[in-house]
């Protein structure tokens, strides 16, 4: 171990802040109900399966992260007879491809715009110097078309580490993700803080040993995000404050919007 690491491992538990790591699905974007549902039914429809996720199933349907897995699962549950495809695994491999390209299209035609307080927070935490990066369970092209959809062409070079997909085995309430994502950051869980909207994600973070902020959406809201740093109903703006739905106590003087300043408030 060199000096640095052993620095790094025996500072106290608690910041400085580093890096923030962004979830993207319900966090960065709404992209559930009105992005990801209509991609998988257009999916669905081009190969003729007769299958359709209105609102309510798709909101059962999210507690399995990653799309290929959800696929599998609402066969198991609502087409079983389905299961007996040869090749299953590419099989849904190819209809989830079908998916991307649609969901893929509905970002570059600018259908789904980020969430309040996103696009400034990210510029701030430019700003002061604080690396941020990605963390999800979505396909990567769907990370990429996002932020250049909003944030411009050149946005995906922001961010120092995505990680996304299928790149580590357990997706989200796993922290493999995280924990890859800290391991390219070359950071400690103690001098960064998670992003999330979601049960599932708030469990993989704390389970990485970050401090989370959750900022909840329609689906996520009844969840339980018990151990989270902060429950929002977003992220704010100076002229739209956010709703604070959970405080940790002990955090003073919060402002209605996220900015660099409030999260170093977490770490003090
Ligand atoms: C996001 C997901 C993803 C998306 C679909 O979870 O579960 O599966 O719904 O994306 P999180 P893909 O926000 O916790 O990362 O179809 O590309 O898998
Ligand atoms: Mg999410």
């Amino acid at each position: 171990m060199n000096g640095s690491t052993l620095k790094a491992n025996t500072e106290k538990k608690n910041g400085p802040l580093r890096a923030v790591l962004f979830d993207v699905d319900g966090t960065l974007a709404d992209t559930e109900r009105d992005g990801h549902r209509p991609a998988f039914n257009a999916a669905f429809s081009e190969l003729g399966l007769g299958w359709d996720w209105d609102v309510e199933l798709y909101g059962e349907l999210l507690a399995i992260t990653g799309g290929k897995e959800r696929i599998r699962h609402f066969m198991e549950k609502h087409a079983p007879d389905e299961l007996g495809r040869q090749e299953l695994d590419s099989w849904i491999a190819s209809l989830h491809k079908i998916k991307t390209r649609h969901y893929v299209n509905m970002l570059e035609n600018g259908k789904i715009p980020l969430r309040p307080g996103v696009a400034r927070l990210i510029r701030n935490l430019r700003d002061e110097n604080i690396k941020i990066a990605i963390a999800t369970t979505t396909t990567p092209e769907n990370v990429t078309s996002l932020l250049k959809s909003t944030l411009g062409e050149e946005s995906p070079g922001w961010f120092d580490v995505i990680g996304a997909g299928d790149i580590v085995p357990g997706k989200k309430p796993e922290p493999d993700i995280y924990h890859w994502v800290l391991e390219q950051l070359g950071l400690p869980a103690s001098q960064c803080i998670a992003m999330e909207d979601s049960e599932n994600g708030i469990r993989a973070a704390l389970a990485a040993g970050l401090d989370t902020v959750v900022t909840v959406n329609a689906y996520t809201r009844p969840q339980n995000f018990d151990g989270a740093a902060l429950v929002l109903s977003d992220l704010g703006e100076p002229t739209q404050p956010f709703e604070l739905l959970k405080g940790r106590a002990g955090i003073n003087g919060i402002n209605g919007w996220v900015d660099a300043d409030l999260l170093r408030k977490l770490k003090e």
